[in-house]
Parts: structure tokens; C-alpha cells; sequence
């Protein structure tokens, strides 16, 4: 029994306590306050073939608040042993490790508290030892005991409390809070697989690393890199800041002294770059790493990461990010409209419109949180107010119930066609109408209102034209208008829109979690509608996985619906319940590494708490694990997800390490690691503060 538990003599106690995985005193990760009035803890039997090293700190220490603060706690106590007061531990592997670091004042100081207390234990009275003698539990500190043998110095020392006793399987099996069990067991569990996604980071890494270091992308089976993307390092650019996340100290080292040493020179010399393509990854990765590294904030931020950044400058990442855009900001100046021309030519500093003329909407409408956010940073407002012309260049532009088509033309200012879809090309316009918007929390209610009121407008439309429900079993999901409002409806769903139901959860509750949002009387019926919608389509984003025999999501999905011809094309596996409901043909079953599903996994997890997104997730990424990893390093992207043995593309994708993992990592990870009230995630995964 542990001290404030029923029949202890101590009335109920909060106890903060954490567990640390035998063997590895590292990854430790301190836990949530438990009631002990429902006594339960591991330690005796964790999970299968683990022991665990278990914390306790009293109540009243001020970190038992909640779990980030108990968590900073932890985190701070590695610099600062004054901080965190330990009581008690047992399974004592990693508590050496932690104790090793202990001052020598302090363990002087122990050894004194112990030798009092031995000189005030046996020079108690008679009565007293009566007294304990009744107690049902020889090893429990008593409460009154304490009280009165220690009153007179307790100013000054820390009462010793009872060490907890191990607790047999029977005991956890018997007792009343084996639920309180089960979630530590979870924690640990989740704290294991986060761990496994980081192992799978340095497997992707390691194969860039030896392959294609200062390319943009590792080709795994050719074992050599490829330029796909102007050449500017790419995937060292989109890595940096999920290694700073996961605490991969080297690869933060490897990418951080290569961006340090070619990255200025590559951008002013390389040839053609896409000026979306460059923002999201190269510049918004230099960004965020500069938040992350300690940049601008003196290192304080409320990212709940610690970076170590060995020697490196984080200014380097912040110049040159402004020389990249320096450069990018000719597509915007050399435009006769306020719509960018698609591509910049890095070496000439001009730039121009794709092939055929037309830029993609979704293209020009994601730019605005790296450009305003490096405007913050530089205190340069050119960067920021270019691209904020183009947003409300599009407020003007008549819509479709809100909707956009997908092409627009820079020459005359005007979107051209008809065909409205929330996949590749039109994606990111909605997701960064609400981001945009979010990222200045001060603006929001004034100069930025109208991009919230185009995203609530445009949601409506969605609900309205493009959601639509599968037969037979009725999956909820976003189909196509490629002829506009009055042409046909197309039951055709990219993997892209994926990242939709996050982005819905986010626009409902802002980011704060659900809960917190009902509490505080934040939803209207129509972000509550949004949010229902966003879990719908969150399980229709899953099923698209689950319904393939390899357990990974084709690129395109059509839905069953009535009246519909293209059913019975299959590409399903005949296990899945919804075989019937979705139809993979045979041009769109490859698989990208794309992240959109876990993306909205991620955010629905943070806002709901449902642990049912943490099992999909979970489950999206052993099928990536068993079907796409290359084992002389790096993770290759597929032909065909409905076949057994898979054919590999040797292609990694930058986002697979920028995005998918790093989603996949803040899933089974803790939530206050960049908390998605006070971080907004550009369309790439790199996490910008809100200001
Ligand atoms: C990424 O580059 C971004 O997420 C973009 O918005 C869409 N495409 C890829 C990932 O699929």
C-alpha cells in the first residue's frame, strides 16, 4: 500500500509519478499525476519482459499541476537538480543513472536527513511504537508517526515518505484501479512505438544520408540521389526540424552544418525552382528549425523541445531563409497581377508562369504563413505583404458556393476552368485560408477575418455539392465537380483531400481540445457539425488504407454510389467490410509516403483524445514499415498497393521525413509537445509559432 491510499492514515494524496522504461534511462518521459486514493501502480509486472523505474513526486510539489508542466519539470531537472525533488523510486536501474548525476551537496544532504531520521526512529517512545505496531502495514509510513517525530524539523528537511512496495500480478489483478494500470501500461506502450518511428527516421536518414547527401531525394534501390527539385538539398531542409523534434542530436549536426555550408551558395546559383514547392519545404524547414533552434526566442518557446544544436548558429538558418525568399520574391514582382508566376529561376533572379500559363490555386494561396512569418522574424514587412495580396486578391474573385476552381491565371487575375476538388491542386487553398488566420491570433477578429469567414464559406460548399456517403456501407467522403456546380458529380477521392478532416477539427475548435472548447461554450452547431464531419472522414481516410492488402492507401479512390459504372473494379481486399464501398483502379494504386492521412490522425487525436486514431495510426505505419522500407537504408515509395510482393519506385519523398513520420511521432507522443493552440504546421509539417 502506498501513502494516501485508503487505510493509510494519510488522507488522499495526489501523487505525480513517472515511469521509465528498464534500460533505458534516456527515453524517459515523466507521467501524468495519479490518485492514489485508487492505489495502483506498475512496477512489478509493466508489460510483458519490461520492468519499470517509477517516480514519485509528492503533490505539492508545483510541477503535479498537469502533465506538460510536470514534463518541463523533468526536463529541466537534467540542468537544474534544485528543481525536481524526488521522494521515492523503485526498480532502481535508471534511477542510478539519474542519481549519478546528482551534486555531491546533495547526497551530503541525504546522508543527514538519513542519519536523523535513524537518531529519531530509535529514540521514539514506547507509545509510539505501540502505535505503529497496529498498523496493518509494517512498511507503511505513517502519517501521525511522521507528524509528530518530525514536526520540529520538518521546516527544514523533506519528510521521507514510504518506498512503494512492488506490487504482485494478483495484487494489480485484484485491485480496484487496474484501469489506472492499463493507461500506464498505454503510455509506455505509445511511448515504445514513438520510439519505433524514430528508429524509422533514422532508417530513412541514414539510407539519404550515405546515398544522396545534398540532393534533393534518395532514389533506395539505385542507392544514388536525385535533383527533383531545383537542387537545393531538399530533403535535409524538410528533415531538420523532425530530427530536432525526435532529439536526434547527430542528424541535427549532419543537416544543420550542411545547410550551413552550401545551402547560401546553392540558392544563388541553381537553376529552376517551383515557387511552392520551395516555400513549403526549403523555406518554411529553415524557418521552423531557426524556432526550434532557440532562434528569436532566447530559447524559451513553448514548443516543449529542447534543442541541442552543438556549436551551430541558428542565424544561418534565418539569413538564409531571407535569401531564398529574396530570390522567390521575383515571381511575385515580375507577375502583372498579384497572382505569382509558378516558378523562379534562382541564378537570374526572374521568374516565370508554368507551361501553358496558369498557375495552381492551391499553389498561390500557400505561401502566406512562411512569408508573414519570416516578415515577423526580419522585420522586412515585403515578404509578408506580397503574399497576403494574392489572399485578398481571391476574397474578390466570385466562388462557387464558396469553392475555387483549380487553375488561375496570372496574367488576367481570373481563375480559368471550371473543375473544383479538394485534392491536388485545389488542397491547401482551404487549409491555408483557416491557417493563415489562425497564425495571427491578434489580426484575427480585425484585418484577417475574412479569410476565416472564406473558410467557414467554403465548408459550406463542401458540405453542400461534395459530401457524399458509399454504398453499401456508407462511408462519408469529399467527391470531385470537375464540370463545375451544374455538371456531373465525381465520386473520386485523391488521398490528398486527406488532410481535410484536420483541417476541419482545427478550424472547429482552434485548436484547443474538445473538451476544453464545450467547457468554454466555443462551438457553434456549425463547428460542431465540422468536427463530426472531420471525424467521418478521418475513418473514411483509414479504411482507404485498410481496405488494400499491403494496408497502405492508393494515391485515388472512387466511392460506390448509386448509378454509379465504375464499381466491381476492385483492387480491395475481399477481409475489409468496405471491399464493395471503395474501388481503386488500376492507373491510381500507387503510394506516395504521403502524409495527409496521419496528419488528420495527429489533430484529431490532439482534439478529441480518441485512442482510436492512435490505433490507425499505428497501424498505417507497420504497413509502411513491412512494405516500403529498403534495407540498405531509406523507404521507397510503391506501384501498386494491392499486390503482394510490392514493386518499389525508388523514390523517398522528402515529406515522407518531414511530414509522415514527424505526424506519426506527435501521434504517440506527448500533447504538449508543440501544442496546437500555440503552433500552426505550414502545409509541409514545419511548425511556426502563433504570434
Ligand atoms: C506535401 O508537399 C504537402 O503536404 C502538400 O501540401 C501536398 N503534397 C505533399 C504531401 O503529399
Amino acid at each position: 500500500m502506498l501513502p494516501g491510499a485508503p487505510g493509510s492514515g494519510l488522507p488522499g494524496v495526489s501523487w505525480c509519478v513517472r515511469i521509465v522504461e528498464n534500460g533505458m534511462p534516456g527515453a524517459s518521459e515523466c507521467l501524468e499525476c495519479i490518485d492514489l486514493d485508487r492505489p495502483e501502480l506498475p512496477g512489478a509486472s509493466g508489460s510483458p519482459g519490461a520492468s519499470w523505474c517509477v517516480w514519485i513526486i509528492e503533490k505539492r510539489d508545483r510541477r503535479c499541476g498537469s502533465g506538460k508542466k510536470i514534463l518541463n519539470g523533468m526536463q529541466r531537472r537534467k540542468r537544474d537538480h534544485d528543481r525536481c525533488v524526488v521522494t521515492r523510486a523503485f526498480s532502481t536501474k535508471s534511477i542510478r543513472h539519474v542519481c549519478g548525476r546528482c551534486g555531491i551537496g546533495k547526497i551530503l544532504i541525504l546522508l543527514m536527513v538519513g542519519g536523523l531520521s535513524y537518531l529519531i526512529i530509535t529514540h521514539r517512545s514506547p507509545s509510539q511504537l505501540e502505535s505503529r505496531a497496529l498498523l496493518p502495514n509494517s512498511t507503511i509510513w505513517n502519517a501521525k508517526y511522521a507528524k509528530e517525530n518530525f514536526g520540529k524539523i520538518g521546516r527544514f528537511v523533506k519528510k521521507p515518505r514510504e518506498l512503494p512496495r512492488r506490487l504482485s500480478p494478483d495484487d494489480i489483478k485484484n485491485s480496484s484501479l487496474s484501469l489506472n494500470h492499463n493507461k500506464l501500461y498505454d503510455k509506455s506502450e505509445w511511448m515504445s512505438r514513438k520510439n519505433k518511428v524514430k528508429d524509422a527516421f533514422m532508417h530513412a536518414w541514414s539510407g539519404y544520408s550515405r546515398y544522396a547527401l545534398g540532393y534533393d531525394e534518395l532514389m533506395p534501390l539505385s542507392q544514388k540521389g536525385v535533383d527533383g527539385l531545383g537542387g537545393l538539398g531538399a530533403t535535409i531542409v524538410d528533415s531538420l526540424d523532425t530530427a530536432m523534434i525526435m532529439g536526434l542530436d547527430e542528424v541535427v549536426f549532419e543537416a544543420g552544418s550542411w545547410i550551413e555550408k552550401h545551402l547560401m551558395e546553392r540558392i544563388n546559383t541553381k537553376g529552376q525552382v517551383n515557387l511552392f514547392e520551395t516555400t513549403i519545404r526549403v523555406l518554411g524547414g529553415l524557418l521552423s528549425a531557426y524556432h526550434l533552434g532557440g532562434g528569436g526566442h532566447g530559447n524559451i518557446s513553448d514548443s516543449g523541445i529542447s534543442v541541442n544544436l552543438r556549436g551551430l548558429n541558428s542565424e544561418v538558418f534565418l539569413g538564409t531563409a531571407k535569401n531564398l525568399a529574396n530570390h522567390l520574391l521575383s515571381a511575385f514582382t515580375s507577375s502583372p497581377t498579384s497572382i505569382p508566376f509558378s516558378d523562379v529561376i534562382l541564378n537570374t533572379g526572374s521568374a516565370y508562369p508554368a507551361p501553358g500559363g496558369l498557375s495552381s490555386t492551391s499553389e498561390v494561396s500557400t505561401l502566406q504563413l512562411e512569408f508573414n512569418y519570416l516578415s515577423k522574424l526580419s522585420g522586412d514587412p515585403r515578404y509578408g505583404m506580397e503574399a497576403m495580396k494574392v489572399l485578398e486578391h481571391l476574397k474578390t474573385l466570385p466562388k462557387i458556393e464558396g469553392m475555387v476552381p483549380i487553375y488561375i491565371s496570372p496574367h488576367s487575375g481570373e481563375f480559368s476552368g471550371e473543375n473544383i476538388r479538394l485534392g491536388s491542386r485545389g488542397d491547401s487553398y482551404y487549409e491555408y485560408l483557416i491557417k493563415v488566420w489562425i497564425q495571427q491570433k491578434h489580426n484575427r477578429n480585425h484585418q484577417l477575418k475574412y479569410l476565416y469567414d472564406m473558410f467557414m464559406e467554403a465548408m459550406k460548399g463542401v458540405k453542400q455539392l461534395l459530401v457524399r456517403k458509399s454504398i453499401p456501407k456508407g462511408l462519408v467522403f469529399i467527391g470531385e465537380l470537375p464540370y463545375g456546380s451544374k455538371g456531373s458529380f465525381s465520386p473520386k477521392m485523391d488521398h490528398l483531400v486527406c488532410f481535410l478532416p484536420g483541417t476541419l477539427a482545427l478550424g472547429a475548435t482552434k485548436g484547443v481540445t474538445k473538451k476544453k472548447a464545450l467547457e468554454l461554450n466555443l462551438l457553434s452547431d456549425e463547428d460542431l457539425e465540422n468536427l463530426s464531419l472531420a471525424e467521418d472522414l478521418a475513418k473514411t481516410c483509414f479504411e482507404m488504407y485498410s481496405v488494400t492488402s499491403t494496408g497502405l492507401a492508393p494515391e485515388i479512390a472512387y466511392f460506390n454510389i448509386e448509378g454509379n459504372s465504375e464499381h466491381a473494379l476492385g483492387g480491395g481486399s475481399r477481409s475489409s467490410e468496405y471491399v464493395n464501398d471503395i474501388i481503386i483502379k488500376p492507373n491510381d494504386r500507387h503510394n506516395l509516403l504521403r502524409p495527409e492521412t496521419v496528419e488528420s490522425l495527429f489533430v484529431l487525436h490532439r482534439i478529441t483524445g480518441d485512442p482510436k486514431y492512435r490505433d490507425w495510426g499505428w497501424k498505417i505505419f507497420q504497413a509502411f514499415e513491412e512494405h516500403t522500407k529498403v534495407e540498405s537504408g531509406g523507404y521507397s515509395s510503391l506501384d501498386d498497393v494491392t499486390t503482394i510482393p510490392t514493386r518499389k519506385r525508388d523514390k523517398m519523398e522528402t515529406f515522407f521525413l518531414g511530414e509522415t513520420l514527424k505526424y506519426l511521432y506527435l501521434l504517440f507522443g506527448d500533447d504538449d509537445i508543440l501544442p496546437l493552440d500555440k503552433f500552426v504546421f505550414n502545409t509541409e509539417a514545419h511548425p511556426f509559432p502563433i504570434f
